[in-house]
């Protein structure tokens, strides 16, 4: 592939990932989507590039802030669509909702609501591939936030000490809903990591899929050869509300003009002539997604407990 065609290829996943996202802004008023949304735009290139280096078979662990990587590792757009409006016909029979996406046919392992709780289950698959003699990568992604809890401590500890391959992944958008880094953190997260023996790096252009995707490249390769766990930081930015479809400019926290310097550098911003192009296909493509979800039938009393564990 060359460096155009695989700029496009990532473009057109991320620019897909926003549009969907853009087009629940659309349907939110509208009361067709069930549960809360927690939208990752602004954040795209980081569920881009690190799933560029991605087999089906790693698994991935995401958060309530997760429809960026349950597309970018290969989930079904309709399915997840249907999910987000509660349909029977969702990827969980629409008893998920948008906070608890999961599909383990493709390695979406599952999204939790409560802060840093799929980081200990990330370093737990791990080490049952490992008992079970399986290959394969486990992958979390958490919040800055995140770090701040102690099953973060707890599952960086265990997976060094038992040489896991696991890639914890942070996504530094700088806030815990309206609180700043500055106002929770003395640490720097990458390089507390190191404490731990962590191999860990930080990128600071969270809007560069490429250079995400470079970087994940030669990590998940060098895991793929020891085994051992490794930390990637990337500092993003959330252009949204912390949750819902607005935007957040007047909480009093941060400036529009913060994001406008983010936007700036945001190839989906930026390159308007390779958006205007793919826009038609990836619209087509949403708008099939909604039309599946709005076609399929609600969850009846009867499966109320049903596909309980
Ligand atoms: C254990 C727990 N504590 C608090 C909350 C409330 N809460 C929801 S999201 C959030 C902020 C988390 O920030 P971060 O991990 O940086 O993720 P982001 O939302 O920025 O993607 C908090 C405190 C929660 N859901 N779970
Ligand atoms: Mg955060």
């Amino acid at each position: 592939m060359t460096n155009t065609q695989r700029y496009r290829a990532l473009f057109r996943q991320a620019l897909l990932i926003r549009l969907v996202e853009e087009k629940i802004m659309e349907l939110y008023p509208f009361d067709k989507i069930q549960s809360p949304v927690h939208l990752s735009i602004g954040q795209e290139a980081v569920a881009v590039g690190v799933c560029e280096s991605l087999y089906r078979e790693d698994l991935v662990f995401i958060t309530y802030r997760g429809h960026a990587f349950y597309i970018a590792k290969g989930g079904d757009l309709r399915l997840m669509m249907a999910e987000l409006f509660g349909r029977a016909n969702g990827v969980s029979k629409g008893k998920a909702g948008s906070m608890h996406l999961a599909a383990p046919q493709v390695g979406v392992m599952g999204a939790s609501a409560v802060v840093a709780s799929t980081i200990s289950l990330a370093v737990g698959a791990a080490l049952a591939n490992r008992l079970q003699k399986k290959s394969g990568l486990s992958v979390v992604c958490f919040g800055d936030g995140a770090t701040e809890q102690g099953t973060y401590h707890e599952s960086l500890n265990f997976a060094a000490l038992y040489s896991l391959p696991v890639l914890f992944l942070c996504e530094n958008n700088g806030l815990a809903v309206h609180a700043t880094l500055a106002e929770r953190q003395t640490y720097s997260i990458h390089k507390h990591a190191q404490g731990y023996g962590i191999e860990s790096v930080r990128v600071e252009e969270g809007w560069d899929f490429q250079k995400i995707g470079d970087v994940t490249a030669d990590i998940t390769a060098a895991m793929r050869k020891d085994g051992r766990p490794r930390l990637i930081e990337v500092i993003t930015c959330r252009y949204k509300e912390h949750v819902g479809p607005g935007e957040d400019y007047d909480a009093g926290y941060r400036s529009r003009t913060d994001i406008e310097a983010w936007m700036a550098r945001d190839p989906l911003c930026q390159d308007i002539a390779l958006a205007a192009e793919l826009r038609p296909e990836l619209d087509a493509e949403i708008a099939a997604a909604v039309a599946f979800a709005e076609s399929g039938p609600l969850p009846g009393p009867a499966d109320l407990l049903t596909d309980i564990v």
